[in-house]
């Protein structure tokens, strides 16, 4: 139809609509989240990538030397890490898949959620197990998996819409404790940390970690964890150094790792890795040692350490847990157990917590 003579016309510009999912964020959080694709949300402000290098440089100045696990997940590092959960050595993946999938129907029949929220990205047999049966007891339900890298975000949910169509996914670019946080207390959720992952937290990220989470979780809400528990030093020690040499691989590979982010020169040839058990702290360490001392150069920061001869830096530890002193401490943050199940071996736990209220 054409436009009429004198008649005034208006063009109307309507506003960009921003897609903000109803449930999964509280009202309060909805704002700070934008949509960075269809089913991906990232959080407003947010520079993931500028808080490693001050991470990197805080604990490689302290004394010993340190460093955050996360930064071992480069690509090259998770691809390393998948490698792992398949070595013979390293029985806790299979140990905990075996517990899943022979117990999925009674943790979700005992978790009455809408939402499953999944700490980490990793998309694997496990979590299937856990989404299968939310399917079959619940119906139509929501997966939220949490992760500040992107990449694996994008994998669960190609996985994810392939395998559960019936499946809303609602996958969080962020920090755990910053996307625990924002989601709705109002929709009941099953919060899930598996891999014992949880033992990756040194004795301060611990408590801050189940702090941040009890205050996060509303009265509906539930806590699936995961727990690699104390066991012969032997079987732990050779988890932690298999004979493929993969393990060491991926531990120095967080040097490969900081040498691009911080343009360093860490000579990964000369320098070993070297782990144990110390049965203090009840945890594996995982260090690198330098065979020779190393001038460690920082190129765009004018700065530099002596890495000397024998020196240790401390890449990783795995901490072991007794389930039953677990479930004990994790009372104190107002997480009340509900089941506990385990193998044969009592090698590894999957703990179920309730919020209480
Ligand atoms: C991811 N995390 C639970 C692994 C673990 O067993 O502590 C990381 C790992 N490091 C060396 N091997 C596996």
């Amino acid at each position: 139809m054409g436009s009429q003579a004198g008649a005034v016309s208006f063009i109307v510009t309507l506003p960009m609509k921003r897609k903000t999912p109803a449930t999964i964020f509280a009202h309060e959080a909805r704002a700070r989240w934008r949509s960075s694709g269809e089913g991906i949300w990232s959080l407003d402000g947010q520079e993931l990538d500028s808080i490693p290098a001050l991470s990197i440089l805080t604990t490689l100045w302290d004394q010993p030397r340190w460093l955050e696990a996360y930064h071992l997940y480069d690509q090259r590092g998770s691809d390393l890490f998948e490698q792992i959960c398949e070595l013979p050595e390293y029985y806790l993946t299979r140990t905990e898949n075996a517990i899943l999938e022979a117990h999925a129907a009674e943790i979700i029949a005992d978790a009455p959620v809408r939402c499953v929220a999944e700490l980490g990205a990793g998309f694997s047999k496990k979590t299937v197990h856990l989404l299968t049966e939310q399917l079959r007891q619940r119906g139509p339900s929501i997966f939220a998996p949490i992760d500040v890298s992107l990449t694996g975000l994008l994998a669960s949910q190609a996985a994810v819409q392939k395998s559960f169509p019936q499946i809303e996914f609602h996958g969080l670019h962020a920090r755990y404790e910053e996307a625990i946080a924002s989601i709705n207390r109002e929709l009941p959720t099953l919060f899930v940390f598996l891999g014992s992952t949880i033992g990756n937290f040194n004795h301060t990220d611990f408590p801050r970690f189940f702090r941040a989470l009890s205050a996060a979780m509303g009265p509906h809400d539930f806590l699936l964890l995961g727990a690699d528990r104390v066991k012969p030093v032997k079987i732990l020690e050779d988890a932690y150094d298999d004979s493929r040499g993969i393990t060491a691989e991926f531990i120095l590979n967080v040097f490969r790792n900081i040498n691009r982010l911080l343009k360093s020169n860490f000579d990964l040839g000369g320098m070993r890795y070297l782990s144990w058990f110390n049965r203090d702290w009840q945890q594996i360490e995982m260090y690198a040692v330098a065979a020779e001392s190393q001038e460690i150069r920082f190129a765009d920061l004018d700065s530099s350490f002596q890495w000397r001869k024998d020196e240790k830096i401390l890449v990783e530890i795995s901490r072991k847990f007794d389930p039953q002193r677990l479930q004990e401490q994790l009372c104190f943050f107002g997480l009340a157990p509900v089941m506990h199940f385990t193998d044969a071996n009592e090698w590894f736990s999957v703990l179920l917590f309730k919020k209480r209220t």
